[in-house]
């Protein structure tokens, strides 16, 4: 048996873990006690590695599609095959499209090799999860601090207050945030006499622990947070402290916000007055705060809006930059100073005219781009690792667009929704016999850290890890219309170059002696140093939200709501967006997959607990159980997102046990931020109807 110390590469939380094996089998893996960051803890999907390792659903080695069929195929031919589809598709015009999903996020091998094959396609389009996620975060950094990736992370273990807002860690395990062992972090804040607020339309496992939930209309959240900022304005609370003398524009921002009052505010959002003005208090208390927000506001059409006005509040109330407040980290690898600022529309989308944002069109412009005619269609895709025919907007939209694609390429190790309309799928070696590094990871961590874990296993001989995929292809793609081939870096020397290229000055020599992990501390006070603004101050009013402020806020603000249901999603602990499904360990439970409605929403429409409902909205309809529950808010209905897996050609045999239906076959591309141009995916209207079962003629 042999004992091998890692870093779980499957959510941010970077939870370290022990794996046991004999031989190529994996025989136990636990929580490692001895990571100083984790202590210990661990989650179900850890344990679901073992699955990913022996599925027998999983690729071994590429695949070409024939007919219906899969057909094995070599490396060298699936590459030459592939490249040279590529120059005929460019030749006659056509273009091509990249879509990078989330788990690359979480290897750090292949994010280096993306833009080789970015070049070698020389195409705009390129796409990703980001858009459906955490850009608004981005902007607003780049906008602000000068620097998409300056993060600003809430220091949990030395908060009092911490306000949650439209995040489950306690299902999600952390996002935009690492911080594993989440659920005792939170137990110790209120141990040492500290709260926890939550602001969800449901409450969430999160919010079951918290201090104090407040249930809060879908969309709305801009009208609270700006009631937050006037209450504390008005309670003589705003003080940002030795931040001020670093504020550009901050008269600017009270010019802009004092037009709007605090009553209307309460009134669009739900939240009542008098917690606006409790809230605001706890905030402005003087004692450590940070407000955090996550995919509820991220995801929503006000979402850039909604996460300037959080970084606001914790300015205000003098939190930003603050021990217990929110903090920049000082990481191993400092992507920030090795990187660009950032850019924001120096091109736009062929279709929609949406601007560039750090080099990607939005996500909710894909299906246009490969579905409308003309010069510069999409005429060829690559995926690599991910799954947008489940996880973007109008997912049916995508799908219809995807089966007409001349050439789809998809680097996954399983025949997804996505992936089953691919030509050829070029599947990665498991795991296992992967390397891991948190490289975008480590730096939003609650505490510094760093942890490189080796290959549990050696690699199957034929078998390739992602990186090698992408850097292959783009060197046959390169070949093929006659570019210099790219140089092909190995992963481990490019992250021991930035290593050394960061102020740490560590290298990676240095984090390998430490198997479980090496705590660099807590966050530190890092402004005004770390700004990247050129006159090292904060940007508080950036132009183009401002203008979103007074302009397309104040007229949501203005007009009447509807009274229809709005349809959130959600996160379960024992799945992982679309793609841990097939893990029979997961798997096990009662069905995930339900419509959560309110029993004063259940009773207008006659259902009843576990009713067939057909759920509607502008952009398709589903049919699933419901499931009647007083922990979302009236007026709002819950589906998890990463269901589906019933589409056809879906090779999944666990995940298809129990399909479930896709919430992307209801959200609309047209609900998006136009700041930022993320995916609206909360808050989308809906109609729900019981299914009336057809009565069987006699
Ligand atoms: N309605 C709604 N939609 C959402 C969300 C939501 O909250 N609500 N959340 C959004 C968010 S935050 C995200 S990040 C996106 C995710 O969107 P995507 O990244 O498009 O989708 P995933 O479901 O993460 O799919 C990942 C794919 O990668 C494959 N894969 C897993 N590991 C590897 C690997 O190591 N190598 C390779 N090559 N492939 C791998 C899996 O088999 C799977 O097919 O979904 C978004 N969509
Ligand atoms: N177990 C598990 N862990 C995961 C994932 C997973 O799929 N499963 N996915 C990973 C990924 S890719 C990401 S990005 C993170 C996401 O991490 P989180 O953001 O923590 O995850 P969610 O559970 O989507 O939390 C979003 C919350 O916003 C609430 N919400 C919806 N609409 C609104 C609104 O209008 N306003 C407010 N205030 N709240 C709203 C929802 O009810 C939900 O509780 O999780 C990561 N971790
Ligand atoms: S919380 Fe995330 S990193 Fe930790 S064990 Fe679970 S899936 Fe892995
Ligand atoms: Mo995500």
């Amino acid at each position: 048996m042999t004992t091998h110390f890692r870093t779980c590469h499957i959510c941010e939380a970077n939870c370290g873990i022990v794996v046991e094996t004999q031989g190529r089998t994996v025989l136990s893996i636990k929580g490692d006690p001895e990571n100083p960051f984790s202590r210990g803890h661990i989650c179900p999907k850890a344990t679901a590695i073992a699955d990913l390792e022996s599925d027998p659903d999983r690729l071994r080695t590429p695949v070409k599609r024939v007919g219906e069929d899969w057909q094995p195929i070599g490396w060298d031919q699936a590459y030459a095959e592939i490249a040279a589809r590529v120059a005929t598709i460019r030749a006659a015009g056509g273009e091509t499209a990249i879509y990078v999903g989330n788990p690359t996020a979480h290897n750090y091998s292949v994010t280096p090799q993306i833009p080789l094959l970015r070049k070698a396609l020389g195409s705009r389009n390129n796409f990703s999860a980001s858009s459906v996620d955490q850009v608004p975060h981005q902007l607003v950094q780049m906008w602000m601090y000068g620097h998409n990736a300056l993060f600003p992370i809430p220091d949990i273990d030395r908060t009092h207050h911490m306000v949650i807002i439209g995040g489950n860690p306690l299902a999600s395990n952390g996002s935009v945030w690492t911080v594993p062992d989440v659920r005792k972090r939170i137990q110790a804040l209120q141990a040492r006499g500290g709260t926890l607020t939550v602001i969800d339309p449901r409450r969430t496992e999160t919010a079951a622990i918290a201090d104090t939930h407040h249930f809060i209309r879908p969309g709305s959240d801009p009208a609270l947070l700006v009631g937050l900022l006037l209450a504390l304005d008005a309670a003589g609370l705003v003080a940002p402290g030795r931040l001020a003398p670093m504020l550009a524009g901050w008269d600017d921002v009270w010019a802009a916000l004092r037009r709007f009052d605090i009553a209307a505010c309460a009134a669009a959002c739900g939240v009542a007055e008098a917690e606006i003005h409790r809230l605001a208090a706890v905030l402005g208390s003087g004692e450590p705060a940070v407000v955090y927000g996550r995919i509820g506001v991220s995801t929503a059409e006000f979402g850039t809006l909604n996460h300037w006005l959080i970084n606001l509040l914790n300015i205000a109330t003098g939190n930003l930059d603050r021990a217990g407040g929110a903090m920049f980290s000082s990481p191993a690898v400092d992507i920030v100073g090795q990187t660009g600022s950032g850019t924001r529309g120096r091109f736009h989308s062929r279709v929609s005219g949406h601007p560039e944002l750090l080099g990607e069109y939005p996500a909710v412009a894909m299906a246009e781009e490969i579905a409308t005619p003309g010069e510069g269609q999409v005429r060829a895709l690559f995926t690599i690792a991910g799954n947008p025919v489940l996880s973007v907007p109008d997912g049916g939209a995508l799908d219809s667009a995807l089966s007409g694609l001349e050439l789809m390429v998809s680097i996954d190790m399983y025949v997804t929704a996505t992936s089953a309309h691919a030509h050829y799928i070029l599947p990665p070696c498991g795991p296992l016999e992967k390397d891991h590094y948190p490289l975008f990871l480590a730096p939003i961590a609650t505490r510094n850290f760093a942890n490189y874990s080796p290959p549990v296993f050696d690699r199957k001989p034929g078998t390739k890890s992602d990186w090698e995929i992408v850097a292959e292809l783009a060197r046959a793609i390169a070949g093929m219309q006659g570019q210099p081939l790219p140089n092909i870096v190995p992963p481990r020397e490019t992250l021991d170059r930035m290593l050394r290229n960061s102020p740490r000055g560590l290298t990676l020599a240095d984090i390998e002696a430490h198997p479980h992990g090496l705590d660099l501390g807590a966050h530190e006070p890092r402004l005004p140093e770390r700004l990247k603004t050129p006159d090292k101050t904060i940007a508080c009013a950036p132009e183009l939200l401002v203008a979103d402020l007074t302009g397309r806020f104040a007229a949501w603000l203005a007009a009447t709501p509807g009274d229809g249901l709005l349809l959130i999603g959600r996160r379960h602990v024992r799945n992982n967006n679309s793609w841990l499904g097939n893990s029979p360990r997961l798997a096990k439970g009662p069905p995930r997959c339900t419509l959560m409605i309110a029993p004063v929403d259940a009773a207008a429409r006659d259902i009843a607990d576990g009713d067939m409902v057909g759920i509607t909205s502008t952009a398709g309809h589903v049919e699933v159980a419901a499931e009647i529950t007083d922990s979302v808010m009236p007026g709002v209905v819950s589906l998890p997102h990463g269901f589906g897996h019933g589409r056809k050609g879906v090779r999944l045999g666990v995940a298809r046990q129990r399909p479930g239906v896709s919430i992307n076959d209801l959200t609309s591309r047209d609900r998006f931020d136009p700041l930022s141009g993320n995916a609206a995916l909360v808050g989308t209207p809906v109609t729900v109807t019981r299914v009336v079962e057809a009565v069987a003629a006699e």
